[in-house]
């Protein structure tokens, strides 16, 4: 079976719906981090036009661009101030178009992020909302009367840590922002405010987009009684603030007055999101979205308060496990393991001590590709990008960070050094350093001075390197990518994990018609012995040596992934 739909059955052996968002690899874009063509140290649109063919030679379809929109970078374009214009930064309108027919001309598509949850304050709609109460906006924000004792009106948190209520001077009302205080929540409850954000994703469906990655979309209904949050939500505010009442009504209008116009992909973040709900929000017959982002992977190694904690294999694995039983073949899914918002897989699932670098790196790559749902790679994970080793709170760009520390100080704690080593951990910058072009200065990403410091191992990890180097994760993944399209069962079969309580080894296989793979990854240093069921297979693809077979037994080297035809 090829990758072209034409003449293609339209239902798979096992019952899903062929669609071409289920079969293409999407490479996300953080077009600050990504290359910059002026030397103003920022990455920009011009930059990432410069680098198509490299993309389109790793073979994935589809690049998601994080936002691009003009934007004061409260939260680095999560905070928008004007939809229809591009971020100056970044370049022009005529730079974006450019850049899509870039895409197009080599036979790929572009998604753009649609940030609708929350704008930025100093956008028009916003600006006009906080002048008067009678303004003809004001009821495009939700503002609200203080509480009895002049304090917010009630008790919500932001994302951000700070309290979700700002108290604007102009008229003496709170405005809900479930960010930062220069992220204001839009009001969805206002007919209108669903009117411009229809007409905002026209405007860049109709330049050719092919779809929306959308920002905290579970979040844009809230419950207008706007009460306290229940005890029981403490450990797990996001679950309390998503999912409202009319989440689903509004997608469902967004689906009926504007994607089933066109042939476009849809990827919600779903926060605050449980399986379970997911499911509702991608079952292809209610029409809402074609698939989401859970956050369960990302949480893997995160209490409640966002600190850091070590992680088994089997929590791990049974993810993948509890995916598959909650979206039958009505629903789809995504896989990813780096994005904007995370540390770099290669430090945080993998081994990113130099000598087992590339290969656990190889190791996670081969996982992301050969489960079911579509793949998201993010930038430099196909080069092996790590984390930045941070030592003091001023080298962090995030506002998620800055607040958090200006909270502690608030509370009289100042030890920088733990709260560093937390984040060292889990911070969102570690994947927002410059992409590592080359050896040279600031790894080839700029020729000026960049806004985020480089990681200083561009030395030995690098693009470059990685071309130039025919056992590169780059050229591994590229191989990866070639053989999931060659072999359906990858993208569509079923999914069963041999092994789940093994702590070393995550061993599946994938099912389709009559063709199982087997795909064996060893997550440890270790050469661990594993049997082959039915005690013969024939190896497609091996990321280290072939393993030693002895008699049934493989002997999977440490750090190793194969996939195996039984
Ligand atoms: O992220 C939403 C989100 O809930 C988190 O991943 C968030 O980054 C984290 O809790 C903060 O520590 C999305 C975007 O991906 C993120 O970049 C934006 O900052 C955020 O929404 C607001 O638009
Ligand atoms: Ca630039």
């Amino acid at each position: 079976m090829t990758h072209d739909l034409v003449n293609q059955p339209e239902i798979t052996a096992n019952g899903f719906t062929r669609q071409w968002w289920k079969e293409a690899v999407v490479y996300q874009i953080y077009p600050r981090s990504f290359m910059d063509s002026n030397g103003d140290g920022m990455g920009d649109l011009n930059g990432i036009a410069g680098k198509l063919d490299y993309i389109k030679d790793l073979g994935v379809e589809i690049i998601w661009l994080s936002p691009h929109f003009d934007s004061p970078n409260a939260d680095n374009g999560y905070d928008i101030r004007d939809y229809e214009k591009v971020m100056a930064e970044f370049g022009t309108m005529a730079d974006f178009d450019a850049l899509l027919a870039g895409v197009k001309a080599r036979g790929m598509r572009l998604i753009i992020d649609l940030v609708v949850n929350h704008t930025s304050d100093e956008h028009r709609w916003f600006t006009e909302s906080r002048r008067s109460k009678d303004n003809p906006y004001r009821d495009y924000y939700t503002w609200r009367r203080p509480a009895a004792d002049g304090g917010p009106p009630n008790d919500w948190t932001s994302f951000f840590s700070q309290r979700a209520w700002t108290l604007d001077d102009a008229t003496g009302e709170y405005y809900l922002h479930l960010f930062a205080r220069k992220q204001p929540d839009l009001n969805w409850e206002n007919p209108k405010v669903r009117d411009e954000v229809w007409q905002l994703m026209r405007f860049w469906l109709d330049k050719g987009v092919d779809g929306f990655r959308m920002d905290v979309i579970p979040l844009i209904s809230k419950d207008q009684s706007f009460p306290n949050m229940p005890g029981s939500y403490l450990d797990k505010p996001s679950y309390y603030y998503a999912n409202g009442p009319r989440m689903h009504k509004y997608i469902q209008e967004m689906h009926t007055k504007v994607l089933s116009h066109y042939d476009v992909m849809t990827v919600g973040e779903a926060v605050g999101t449980t399986l379970e709900q997911t499911a509702l929000l991608v079952d292809e017959r209610r029409n809402e979205l074609n698939m989401v982002f859970q956050f369960d992977i990302v949480q893997l190694d995160r209490d409640s308060q966002g600190h850091w904690h070590s992680w088994k294999l089997p929590e791990l694995k049974s993810i993948f496990s509890q995916h598959a039983a909650a979206l039958d073949r009505h629903c789809w899914s995504t896989v990813f393991i780096t994005n904007h918002d995370t540390p770099r897989s290669v430090s945080r699932y993998g081994d990113d001590d130099p000598a087992w670098r590339v290969r656990s790196a190889k190791v996670l790559q081969t996982m992301l590709l050969t489960q079911r749902g579509t793949p998201f790679i993010y930038q430099g994970d196909e080069l092996g990008m790590t984390n930045f080793a941070f030592e003091r709170v001023s080298q962090f760009d995030d506002i998620a960070v800055r607040n958090a520390w200006e909270g502690q100080l608030r509370a009289g704690r100042n030890d920088e050094a733990s709260f560093v080593a937390n984040l060292n951990k889990t911070s969102r910058d570690h994947s927002r350093t410059p992409m590592q072009w080359t050896e040279g200065t600031a790894g080839g990403f700029t020729t000026g001075s960049p806004w985020l410091a480089g990681n200083p191992n561009a030395g030995q990890i690098n693009a470059a390197a990685a071309l130039a180097d025919p056992d590169s994760v780059y050229y591994y993944v590229r191989a990866l990518i070639a053989l999931r399209r060659a072999h359906p069962a990858l993208i569509y079969g079923d999914y069963a994990d041999l092994a789940p309580d093994d702590l070393r080894l995550f061993v599946y296989t994938r099912t389709l018609g009559d063709e199982t793979l087997l795909i064996a990854l060893n997550f440890s240093r270790d050469v661990v012995d594993f049997a082959v069921p039915g005690g013969k297979g024939e190896v497609l693809m091996a990321s280290a040596a072939t393993p030693v077979q002895v008699g049934q037994i493989l002997s999977l080297p440490g750090w190793s992934a194969h996939i195996i035809r039984l």
